[in-house]
């Protein structure tokens, strides 16, 4: 009987460093409450993110699929061979399916996510339906610095989709590029997806979307806090507000507080003044100059550019 030799291999990257109760609550008390956009994706949320990428009004993941699907070829042949592709916040690896069709030849897929138990089942599934590659499964936040395990190929891709790089602020934004740049020395690339600058009503619609399913995805933040943190937030008492704030080239997602309240979270007080907002997330937009500058001060040189047809859309390769 022949034995099945493992094509998955599992790996600790780094270990999160902040805990949520408390930058949450600093967050809640600094002069413009935030929380991160992170703590969106408990179980709840990231069925709900799930749900939004299938709405009509919200674009981006049905368009970046387009793209990736209709130059993967070219993406293969500029990404070239020898090279263990990293993705950033693989979740599902869904994604990269499409990007590994073709890719016959890549020995090495190093997913790194968040969420240990999802990748690890992640990883799994995907090393039986690809046995010819090795899938070296990171369980890392990669916004910090992380543990890779040894890899044979001679240099990596960084695979980084969904335009996830527009939820970071522009010094985090630059600070991450830099730390990736370094990461992908020598000779690696960067494979990225990021959402472009169009009509405002469009970008509208795509966070305020019709089913109110969005509004939903953002007020479940508040019941991760209730059942997590011991929070006692009355969903009734917040209201969802998104808008695209041209002058900071940005969607600004809000949760409206609908009254004078004061909430307990834990052994602490927090209080809201009617109309006061919790900022919950950026998801900042750019025109293909405007990244290529960024790229270009964070150490990347641009190398090609895909778009849609509505130019809705890009996915860039970018070399160190
Ligand atoms: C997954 C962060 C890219 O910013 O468009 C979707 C999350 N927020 N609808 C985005 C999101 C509201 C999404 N990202």
């Amino acid at each position: 009987m022949k034995t099945i030799k493992s094509n998955v291999h599992y790996h600790v990257g780094n270990e999160p460093e902040t805990d949520m109760y408390s930058e949450v609550l600093n967050g809640l008390r600094s002069e413009h409450k935030t929380i991160s956009p992170k703590y969106f994706y408990d179980k709840k949320g990231s069925e709900l993110f799930e749900a939004i990428t299938m709405l009509a009004e919200y674009y981006p993941t049905r368009t970046e699929l387009f793209i990736l699907n209709k130059y993967r070829d070219e993406m293969a042949s500029a990404i070239g061979t020898d090279t263990a592709l990293v993705e950033f916040g693989s979740g599902s690896s869904e994604k990269v399916r499409t990007l590994l069709e073709a890719m016959p030849d890549l020995k090495e897929y190093v997913p790194i996510d968040i969420s240990k138990d999802f990748l690890y089942q992640s990883a799994r599934a995907l090393s039986i339906e690809y046995p010819h590659l090795h899938v070296h499964a990171v369980s890392a936040d990669y916004t910090e610095k992380f543990e890779l395990p040894k890899l044979t190929s001679s240099r990596k891709a960084v695979f980084f989709p969904g335009s996830t790089i527009g939820n970071f602020e522009p010094h985090e934004r630059v600070n991450f590029l830099k730390m990736t740049a370094d990461f992908l020395k020598p000779n690696g690339g960067l494979l990225i997806g990021v959402d472009m600058k169009k009509d405002h009503a469009v970008l509208n619609a795509a966070y305020n979307d019709s089913k109110g399913i969005t509004s939903q995805f953002n007020t479940n933040l508040l019941n991760r806090l209730n059942r997590e943190l011991l929070a006692d937030f009355n969903l009734e008492h917040f209201h969802h507000h998104a808008f695209y704030h041209a002058e900071k080239g940005r969607i600004e997602m809000h949760l409206v507080s609908l009254k004078n309240q004061t909430i307990t979270i834990g052994s602490e007080h927090v209080t809201f003044a009617e109309g006061e907002t919790i900022q919950t997330e950026n998801s900042y937009k750019f025109t293909i100059e405007e990244f290529q500058d960024i790229a270009r001060d964070c150490g990347f040189t641009p190398k090609k550019v895909w778009v849609d047809e509505k130019n809705w859309f890009s996915m860039h390769y970018l070399m160190v």
